[in-house]
């Protein structure tokens, strides 16, 4: 909030030296992610989005949470202190507690998928919602990756092949309930905690591990500080490009096809991306000395999808969408 005024009075200033009107007019789209500058979906948005809504808006974006603290980016844009954000579906289960079916681990199977479910009619009701109650709009999903367990201890000291093995380790989550449930699911015992805390916190042991995708492993250097990854691809993870539906009201529909495009755009190069590094980091990460390895998957699937069967997660599910989202998959 406070960089938010500076920023209006930076702003301020700029239009006091300013002679055209129609500089002066352009809407400023501050977007907001705990996410870094190198990240492959910022890099997306800011040479896709940002330059395909250049001629009527300006993007600008805030990395590291530096604007907004991570999980407080919808109410900054309900109320009008910020325009974007790529929020999550946890974060929006916070308001509209149906959305933790997207968080749930093992239900998006892919990226393919999660386009296939969020361009489906069965997702019309869910966007809705969140334009009605939280006055933002879902323009596309982006593709986060699998995630998986990333430990500081070395695979001699834990090997993590089965939910029991990660009993007593304290897995550092996001902080929010469908985070926290799932990090419970895995066998954990999760501690919430800001994304950008997370380095110092591996570093000092004050957490054993966290989970995220490699290619968020390696971005924010993870790797130096901890020493092995089970893929448990727990959760095949996703953000939406939010749009704040104040800003978006104001746009003649040209523009707002164009805002339209150049977020499924962005999607699709961030996507692809993201996938390719997934690919190409685990020989980095052996590189860098972590074991890399595969546990259990039978055993992880069948642990985590039994903790969600009868939960008050589960409960808020509308009727038919886990079959719909499955039948989209393989
Ligand atoms: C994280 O905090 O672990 C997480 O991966 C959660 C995601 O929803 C997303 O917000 C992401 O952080 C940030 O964009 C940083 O990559």
């Amino acid at each position: 909030i406070m960089l938010a005024s500076t920023g209006m009075l930076a702003l301020l200033g700029a239009t006091l030296h300013l002679t055209s009107a129609s500089a002066q007019d352009k809407p400023v789209i501050r977007m907001s992610t705990p996410a870094s500058e190198t990240d492959q979906r910022s890099i997306a948005l800011a040479t896709v989005f940002g330059p395909a809504i250049s001629s009527f808006a300006t993007y600008q974006p805030h990395y590291n949470s530096s604007l907004v603290p991570q999980g407080s980016e919808l109410e900054a844009i309900a109320s009008g202190d910020l325009e974007m954000s790529i929020t999550s579906a946890q974060e929006l289960a916070n308001f509209l507690p149906e959305f933790s079916i997207f968080a749930t681990g093992y239900v998006h199977q892919s990226a393919e998928h999660q386009v296939k479910v969020f361009n489906d009619a069965l997702m019309a009701p869910f966007k809705q919602k969140v334009e009605d109650e939280l006055g933002v709009k879902l323009l596309a999903v982006m593709y986060l990756g699998k995630r998986h367990v990333n430990l500081r201890f070395p695979r001699s000291e834990k090997n993590v092949m089965t939910p029991a093995d990660l009993a007593g380790v304290n897995l550092r989550m996001p902080g929010s309930d469908a985070w926290q449930f799932l990090g419970r699911a895995l066998g954990a015992n999760p501690t919430p905690m800001a994304f950008t805390e997370i380095y110092t916190a591996l570093q000092t042991g004050s957490v054993d591990g966290q989970d995220n995708p490699l290619p968020t492993v390696v971005d924010a250097k993870f790797y130096e500080v901890t020493k092995q990854i089970s893929l448990t691809a727990h959760l095949v993870d996703l953000n939406y490009i939010a749009f704040s539906k104040a800003v978006w009201d104001g746009l003649d529909a040209e523009q707002q096809a164009t805002v339209q495009k150049a977020a499924e755009d962005a999607a699709e190069a961030g996507r692809q991306a993201q996938l390719k590094k997934e690919d190409e980091l685990v020989a980095f990460l052996t590189a860098q000395g972590l074991d890399v390895y595969e546990p259990d998957l039978q055993a992880f699937r069948t642990h985590v999808q039994a903790q969600y069967v009868g939960s008050d997660f589960a409960k808020a599910w509308p009727e038919g969408v886990l079959e719909q989202i499955n039948a989209l998959g393989n």
